[in-house]
């Protein structure tokens, strides 16, 4: 991994951005460890040390992933994204996510600051203007951007690839890309209608992406980013559109595109500025330094799948608007699966926020930690609920939460809770060198967190915070205090205050990863604020200073918590291969009016044959209640001629006639049919009069 801090450039202030997630489901575990749990750390931490930080954050309201959900559940956009941001917001606040403003791209303010983005690039002649051919599903009498058609991937043959991406191989793509391409609206084939647009032409910018990435930025962004970005720029960038033909988004600002609205991968990442300049208008804040200014570090949290949009496009329109920096970092994080398969929001495999805080309240920080400890920084990682107990077990309780909680115990009963001085007898030195060892490793501490910090190497960092708790175990341990107390206390005292100072560097420290837990531990040793650069100093804690009475930092998971939990998922997964196996994916819907036109009605079978020369078509003759009429149906493998005089089926009764064989076919008897293959009719369960309409 690049190290940076050796050629750091100061900054005076800093703007964290974090991927606005879409408002069309709640978050998930991958989620926090992909973004936002490494963006809340490193938010922090700068705050800690005293840095002017802005963290932003907010929905993602547009698109088609929220349009197509609307209309899966008949409600409206917005409706849907109102539902989702207050989940979302909710979520977030709970695992003390700390951003400055969480905003909506559904914000007015939003609307504006993009649309006269949009505007600026436009009256300077900043994007090409192309009439080309797109798909149209004519039914439904509308275009069919990114999602709204699917097909299958050329890359790959997955068979439900959009027209924006292959969420399989991860291949971005365009709607003609598609092989068999169909309307998600009616499932209908699409057809070609000629419409306008407005396109970014990434190819003109290609000089200032390789100066600013392939070279000034060779040896500070991660391998896989700096990677995804070199092989973006050497197959050769393209124009990109950013408008569409959808009626959800923010309206192109220009006369007579009505229908026309922004991409939304236009709109979102302005929506981090929309977001900051909220938050300075509220707050009297010159916003606009800390998009505009050089000397403010602007910096991307994101997952690995919206690098091109970070790395290259937003870059694009930043610097074709002229007046904003360029992002310093986007150090995009790979992704989390779970217990060992990819995280899917349709197949509910996920552990939800929401279900987390029900099922463990009160324990963000065990689920902050593990994430860390488990983040996918450089390759795709696994969570797995036995991991998550062995952490909590084996580290934050054994580790952290047992030396905090033995040193607190401690210095209760021996000194009633106040802080003792370092002392020794004349004949004896004040601090023996297991003493000194220890107080020499603590003030390295802070130093090795910051270099790991600063260099977005989370994991190492949080990893280097247990280091410390582990060398305030292990000092107390081996001193053991309880031991000497009767003919020793002078050094009781000094390794109970060395014990304490250990404590309240790890309560400044663990802030970033550990929040609630920090707040706790202050207020037990009753430490007011004391920033990053105190900490590792041994008088953070001085002599005669009162602490509370201590309470356990961290419980003790059980395994019958975790079996729970496990058995949750394997319910999951059961329910998932059994619909895999057996379940046709729904079709598109259909309206009321569709299904009313279908005449099906109750009729009985009065007579059947073999139809000559085929294996599986019968004749039947049957009363429909309105008429007798003959029809084909192709069960002759399933039922004997003989055994079907006298049942009751239902029938299609308006299928318009087909010859088959031959023989005219009035209607279509209706049978359900198993994944093997197997027939059988279907029947009302009482006994109805022929002619009774199914409806
Ligand atoms: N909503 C995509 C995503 O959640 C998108 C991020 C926008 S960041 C400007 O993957
Ligand atoms: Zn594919």
């Amino acid at each position: 991994m690049p190290d940076i801090t050796n050629n750091k450039k100061a900054f005076k202030r800093y703007t964290i951005t974090s991927a606005l997630p879409y408002a069309n489901g709640p978050l998930h575990i991958g989620h926090l460890a992909g973004v936002y749990v490494p963006a809340d750390i490193y938010a922090r931490y700068l705050r800690l040390k005293g840095e002017d930080v802005v963290f932003i954050g907010g929905s993602d309201e547009h698109g088609v992933p929220i349009t197509i959900k609307a209309r899966q559940e008949q409600t409206s956009p917005q409706a849907i994204v109102d539902r989702y941001h207050a989940l979302i917001r909710d979520s977030f606040k709970k695992f003390g996510i700390s951003f400055d403003v969480y905003s909506r791209t559904s914000a007015a303010i939003h609307h504006e600051t993009a649309s006269a983005f949009f505007r600026k690039l436009y009256d300077n002649g900043k994007f090409l203007e192309k009439e080309t051919e797109q798909y149209f599903d004519a039914e439904n009498q509308q275009f069919l951007a990114d999602r709204y058609i699917t097909g299958h991937c050329p890359h790959c043959s997955y068979d439900k690839a959009y027209g924006d991406q292959c969420e399989n191989c991860g291949t971005s793509l365009s709607p003609t890309d598609l092989i068999n391409p169909r309307s998600v609206l009616s499932g209908n084939k699409p057809v070609m209608k000629k419409t306008r647009h407005w396109y970014l032409p990434l190819d003109q910018y290609e000089p200032m992406l390789r100066k600013w990435i392939l070279e000034d930025h060779k040896h500070d962004w991660k391998p896989n980013v700096y990677g995804q970005c070199k092989s973006w720029i050497d197959q050769g960038l393209q124009a990109r559109a950013v408008t569409r033909d959808l009626d959800w988004g923010v309206k192109v600002p220009v006369e007579g595109t009505e229908g026309k609205v922004l991409y939304v991968w236009f709109d979102a990442p302005i929506g981090y500025i929309s977001a900051t300049r909220e938050w300075g208008e509220e707050k009297g804040i010159d916003w606009e330094k800390y998009w505009k200014d050089p000397e403010s570090k602007l910096v991307h949290f994101i997952g690995k799948d919206n690098i091109v949009f970070h790395c290259i496009i937003f870059p694009c329109m930043l610097h074709a608007e002229g007046s904003y920096i360029l992002p310093e970092n986007v150090p995009a994080n790979e992704f989390l699966n779970l217990e060992g398969d990819k995280i899917s929001t349709s197949r509910n495999w996920a552990v939800w926020l929401h279900e987390y805080l029900e099922a463990f309240p009160g324990k963000q920080d065990v689920l902050r930690y593990v994430l860390c400890s488990a983040a996918p920084e450089t390759k795709d990682n696994d969570f797995t609920w036995k991991d998550f107990q062995a952490r909590n077990n084996g580290e934050l309780l054994a580790v952290f939460g047992n030396f905090v909680n033995r040193t607190l115990v401690l210095t209760h009963k021996y000194f009633d809770g106040k802080v003792p001085a370092v002392e020794g007898s004349p004949e004896d030195p004040r601090l023996l060198e297991s003493d000194q060892q220890a107080l020499d490793a603590l003030a390295g501490f802070p130093g090795k967190i910051m270099h790991s910090l600063d260099n977005y190497r989370f994991r190492e960092a949080l990893g280097e915070l247990m280091n410390l708790a582990r060398l305030g175990n292990k000092y107390l341990t081996e001193a053991e205090p309880w031991k000497l107390f009767k003919e020793h206390p002078e050094r009781v005292r000094t390794i109970l205050n060395v014990s304490l100072q250990i404590c309240a560097s790890l309560a400044v420290l663990c802030e970033p990863f550990l929040p609630f837990t920090a707040e706790k531990l202050k207020k037990m040793l009753q430490l007011e604020f004391a920033g990053w650069a105190r900490a590792g100093q041994a008088g953070l804690l001085q002599p005669g200073h009162q602490i509370d009475q201590p309470s356990l930092l961290f419980e003790k998971i059980e395994d019958s918590q975790i079996e729970q939990q496990v058995k949750k998922l394997l319910n999951t997964r059961e329910r998932n291969a059994a619909n895999e196996q057996s379940a046709e994916p729904l079709k598109p819907a259909i309206s009321f009016d569709d299904f009313s036109r279908l005449d099906i009605r109750v009729a009985t079978v009065l007579a059947a044959e073999k139809v000559p020369k085929t294996k599986k078509l019968l004749k039947l003759q049957v009363d429909t209640g309105v008429d007798q009429r003959t029809l084909v149906s192709g069960i002759a493998g399933v039922y004997e001629p003989a055994d079907l005089i006298g049942k009751r089926v239902v029938v299609l009764a308006n299928l318009e006639p087909k010859t088959i064989k031959g023989i005219e076919s009035h209607g279509m008897v209706l049978m359900a049919e198993d994944p093997e293959g197997d027939l059988a009719f279907i029947a009302p369960e009482k006994d109805f009069p022929d002619g009774s309409i199914i409806s």
